[in-house]
C-alpha cells in the first residue's frame, strides 16, 4: 500500500475526523479537470447575467449536482485516480474498499440556500453504524475545483475532539435552541455551532473526513461567485455500505466508456470482479469482451 499521508496527518484525521490537503494533484492534471468540470455549468458571467435561464441550478441546493459517470474521461478517472485510491486505502486501513459515489457540484452564490444542519454522512452510506475499532467505516472527500473562501460556502466541521460521542439515535443537530422538528433523530445543539471550524482552502485542495464526523454545508454569503467541487466517498466492500448503484448504471454509455479504459483496479472499485476472482474463465472473459467493445481483459486471463 502506498503511503500518501505522513503519520502526523493520519493521526489528525483519526483524532479530529477531518483534514484538508492542499495541492493534492499536480497543476496540469488539476487544470485539465477544472476545464472539463466547468464545461457542465454556465460561467459566472453567464449565470449572473440571466439566472432565470439556469433554474436547474437555483431551484434546489443540489440542482448543480452532476453524478458519476461523467461525459469526460479525465473527470471519470479522478475518483479512482491511483493517488486517491492509495489515500483511501491508507485512511481506511485496507485494500478491500469500494467507491460509493462521485459527483460534481457547482454552487452559485445567491442561487439557493446551501445551509445545512450539522450531520454525519454515515446514515445514508451504511445500513448500520461504523464501528471504527473493527471495520474501516467510510470516508467522504471533496476536491476543490475553485477557491473555497469563507464567503463561498466552506464545509464546517466539529472536530471529533470537541464533538459528543456518536449516539446513533441522533444524526442531525440544529443551531436554533428552540427549533421544532418532527424527526426523532434531530436534536437542538447550538453549542456545537460555537466550536465548528470552516474548511476553506484554495482550488486543488482535497478535503477528507470520516463518515461519522459532524459537518455541514454552509450558506454562500458572497454577492456572486461559484464554488465548484467534486465530491466522492469510499468505504468497505460490504453489501450494507454504499450510495450509488454501479450495476444500475451498466447501460449508461459514459459508464461503458469508463469501464473500457479503466485499469483492473479502477474497475474493481466499482464492483467488477478483480484479477484472480473465480468469476474469470475463458468463457466469461470472451463474454465481457463482447459486451464492452475495445476492452482489454488480458490481465484477467489465467496465466
Ligand atoms: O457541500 C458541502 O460543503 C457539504 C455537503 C454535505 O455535507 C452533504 O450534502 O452531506
Ligand atoms: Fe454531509
Amino acid at each position: 500500500m502506498d503511503l500518501i499521508l505522513d503519520s502526523e496527518i493520519l493521526d489528525t484525521l483519526n483524532t479530529e475526523g477531518w483534514i484538508l490537503l492542499e495541492d493534492f494533484f499536480d497543476d496540469a492534471e488539476l487544470a485539465q479537470v477544472i476545464a472539463a468540470a466547468s464545461g457542465n455549468y454556465p460561467s459566472e458571467e453567464e449565470y449572473y447575467s440571466d439566472p432565470d435561464q439556469y433554474s436547474w441550478i437555483s431551484n434546489d441546493p443540489f440542482g448543480g449536482l452532476v453524478q458519476f459517470p461523467f461525459s469526460s474521461i479525465s473527470l471519470n478517472n479522478l475518483p479512482t485516480h491511483p493517488k486517491v485510491v492509495s489515500l483511501a486505502e491508507q485512511c481506511l486501513g485496507t485494500r478491500e474498499i469500494r467507491l460509493f459515489r462521485a459527483g460534481l457540484q457547482a454552487k452559485f452564490a445567491g442561487a439557493a440556500d446551501y445551509e445545512q444542519p450539522l450531520h454525519y454522512d454515515y446514515p445514508n452510506h451504511t445500513l448500520v453504524v461504523p464501528d471504527r475499532g473493527r471495520d474501516p467505516g467510510g470516508i467522504s472527500l471533496f476536491l476543490y475545483l475553485s477557491d473555497v473562501t469563507s464567503d463561498l460556502g466552506p464545509t464546517y466541521f466539529v472536530p471529533k475532539s470537541k464533538a459528543p460521542p456518536v449516539n446513533p439515535s441522533v444524526t442531525h443537530f440544529l443551531r436554533d435552541p428552540d427549533a421544532t422538528h418532527s424527526r426523532k433523530d434531530y436534536a437542538n445543539a447550538p453549542e456545537l455551532y460555537e466550536v465548528e471550524v470552516p474548511a476553506a482552502g484554495p482550488a486543488g485542495s482535497l478535503l477528507v473526513y470520516h463518515s461519522d464526523t459532524l459537518h455541514r454545508g454552509s450558506a454562500m454569503t458572497a454577492k456572486a461567485g461559484i464554488r465548484l467541487t467534486m465530491g466522492f466517498a469510499y468505504g468497505g466492500a460490504n453489501p450494507w455500505e454504499g450510495f450509488q448503484s454501479w450495476p444500475g448504471l451498466g447501460e449508461d454509455l459514459d459508464m461503458v466508456d469508463f469501464v473500457v479504459q479503466a485499469s483492473p483496479r479502477q474497475r474493481e472499485l466499482v464492483g467488477f470482479p478483480g484479477v484472480g476472482d473465480p468469476y474469470w474463465t475463458p468463457e466469461t472473459i470472451a463474454a465481457v469482451e463482447a459486451r464492452y467493445v475495445g476492452i482489454d481483459l488480458t490481465a484477467y486471463g489465467i496465466s
